[in-house]
Parts: C-alpha cells; structure tokens; sequence
C-alpha cells in the first residue's frame, strides 16, 4: 500500500515536472519573428502576450509632443492632464525621416522624438512607429498612389537604391534609440498601415499581393539582416476588413510578422454612427483574435479615433463596449494635433474641458484598461 502510495507521489512529481519543463520550454521557443532580437525585446514579446490576460494598454499618437492648444511643453500630456496617468503606449512618426528633415511631417523635431521614447522606455512604456513615407518614385507624398511605385523599389526596380538609402535614415533613428546604459530600446514598427485601403502609394489596388509580401519582406530583411537591427517587433496592420481572408491576402507570412493590427475610426455622429462602430469593432476584433491565436500573434488595435469626439459618453458608452469582451495588446488612440491654421480641429482624446472628459477619466478608471502606472509595474522588459 506504502509502495504504490509512494509510486503514485514520485508519477505525480513526474507529470508536473515534465509538463513544467514542457511549458518553459514553449515559453523559451515562441520567439519573435528575429531570431535574434535582443534580450529586452524577447522579453517584451513575452510580457505583451502575458498581459494579454490582464487587460488593454492604452495608447495615443505623439502624445508627449503637444496636444490641444500646447506644443513641446516638457513633462506635459493630455492624457495626464485630464487623467494624472499618461498612456501606456505612445506612437511616433517618421514621415520625412527619408529626406533628413530635421522634423518629421507632423513637425515634431526627430532629437525630441528620441528623447521622447528613450523617456518613455525609463518609465516602462510601450512605442510603436509609423511612417508615412513619401512617394519615392514620384516624389510626392505617401497619398500619391501613383502606379507601379511598388514594383519600383523592389530589387531590380529604377528606385530600389532610392528606397535602401530611405531605409538606411530609419536605420539611423532606430540604431540611436538606445537606454543610458547603451541598451538598445525595444519598438514596434508598424509598416505600410492600412494597407487594405486605397489611399497610399503602397495600398490595395497599387501593388499585387505577391509585390506587397516582397516589399514588406525586403524592408523587414534589409533593416533586419542587412543593418543588424533587433530590437524591433514588426506590425502588419490593414484598415477595416470583412473576412479573415480579406484581412490575409497580403499578409507576408508568420516568418515576418509579430503584430497583427487594424484601423477604425468612427465617422458618423448619433445613435446610429455609435451603433456601427460597436458592431464593426466588435466583429473585427473577433475575426483578429482568431486569426492572432491560430498564428501565434499579438492582436492589437494599432489606430482607432472619433474625431473631436462629440459625444460626452462616448468613451464608456462606445468604445468600451467595443473593446470589452476582446483579449487585445493595446489600442492606440490618434494625435491631438489641436486648432490648425486652416479646416477644422484634428483631436481624438479629450482635453482639459473637451465635453468627453469625465468619461474618459471613468473609462481610465477600468480595471481592464491599462495606462502608465499599471504597465510600469508589469515590467515589459524584464
Ligand atoms: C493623418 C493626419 C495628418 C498627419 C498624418 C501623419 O492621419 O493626422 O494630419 O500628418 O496622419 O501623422
């Protein structure tokens, strides 16, 4: 009786003993999509998909920089003014980066961006980066969907020299963001967004999905194995889509790929245009959590915005209802580029008396909805 009580015990400590080192041992394999990407970006990779259980980070566009009726005042946010916490997430822009433009296309200096994001991996924030890159065969500017443009800065194509030298300046910028200690900051990058949509040079009917995979394969492995680059994660991310094939016809392929992203913003105002947001967010958000899981992606809503939000309940009201049921990384709200010289104002958070400020401070208030002071304590990094 003692025997097979003590056989059982020591079969026991088996099992566990060898479905623990079997869970290390998936935890150590699910790796980013480099290979070699540095230890703090392992570690990010690893701690996005854990606080996947614990809720959603919240993010805004170029948030430290300037907001509604303020720019470049140090220290200064509108999400920590209307609710004393900043964003868990921050995104940043690069647009104009491939000219050496000391700003980028929404004038932020690029040494105040640097400074910005080395600031916000101190504090245990997440960044992410996009780029509106010009039109390098037109020379114009990334909405000038000139055909072919695509086909030319692939290898072979009259601008591809043109576009590695692009690259060599995000290279640059990327390279430079390193910690105090010379620690290399992990970022997302975030190529070609909305890529469904017909508005840039590189989307829907601009390029073939077999030249959009080798575009986004070039760049990945020119940043990647041609400049040692690895401290970054790479997000694909469409517009709205309709069907999880829609979503995946130009999807490069897991090898390249750690974030799987979309864009909405709502449009119409009401009952209705709140209505269809709920709807659409919610059935999108499903079909990006599928198709995340059976990938072994990070699911993320990498832009949504209402502009000027004219709503006062919108962000209890609307956007939570969205976002409530959904396991997702972050949600990245778009910029408080504020009152322009010409046409209208161009916000999507509130600021110090926006009609939307005392929900949004009840939004900030969820459990499942993460701002800075949470995240700090989740240690990305480590
Ligand atoms: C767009 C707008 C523009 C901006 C661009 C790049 O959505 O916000 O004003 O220049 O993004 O950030």
């Amino acid at each position: 009786m003692k025997i097979k009580f003590l056989l059982f015990i020591f079969l026991l400590a088996v099992t566990f003993h060898v479905a623990d080192a079997q869970l290390l041992l998936a935890i150590r394999q699910d790796l980013p999509s480099d290979k070699k990407a540095t230890k703090e970006t392992v570690n990010l990779y690893h701690n996005l998909k854990k606080i996947l259980q614990k809720g959603i980070m919240f993010g805004h566009q170029d948030d430290l920089a300037y907001g509604v009726g303020w720019k470049y005042v140090p220290g200064k946010s509108d999400v920590k003014e209307v609710t004393g916490d900043y964003p868990a997430v921050y995104g940043f822009e690069l647009g104009r980066i491939e000219l050496d433009h000391p700003v980028n296309i929404d004038s932020v200096p690029f040494d105040s961006m640097r400074n910005y994001i080395k600031t916000v991996y101190e504090r245990g924030g997440l960044v992410t980066l996009s780029w509106h890159l010009n039109n390098p065969l037109t020379g114009k500017t990334a909405w000038d969907p000139a055909d072919g443009t695509v086909a030319s800065i692939l290898p072979g194509g009259t601008k591809n020299e043109l576009y590695k030298s692009w690259l060599d300046k995000v290279a640059a910028f990327i390279v430079s963001l390193k910690d105090k200690n010379s620690v290399p900051i992990p970022v997302i990058l975030r190529l070609f967004h909305e890529l469904n949509g017909n508005w840039f040079w590189w989307g829907k009917d601009h390029c073939t999905p077999e030249q959009f995979k080798q575009l986004w394969q070039f760049t990945v492995s020119y940043l990647r194995d041609t400049k040692h680059i690895h401290q970054l994660l790479y997000a694909y991310n469409t517009d709205q889509f309709p069907s999880k094939e829609a979503y995946l016809l130009k999807y490069p392929g897991d090898e390249w790929v750690d974030i799987l992203g979309f864009d909405i913003y709502q449009r119409k105002q009401g009952e209705e245009g709140n209505n269809e947001f709920v709807q659409s967010a919610d059935h999108m958000l499903r079909m990006l959590e599928e198709i995340a899981s059976e990938k072994n992606k990070i699911p993320a809503l990498t832009e949504f915005g209402y502009g000027q939000v004219p709503d006062s309940t919108w962000w209890t009201n609307v956007l939570l209802k969205a976002l409530d049921h959904h396991k997702i990384s972050y949600a990245l709200a778009w910029r408080n580029a504020g009152f322009k010289p010409s046409g209208p104002a161009e916000y999507y958070l509130p600021y110090k008396g926006q009609q939307s400020e005392k929900d949004f401070v009840k939004f900030y208030k969820e459990p499942n909805i993460l701002f800075q002071k949470e995240v700090t304590k989740q240690h990305l990094y480590k």
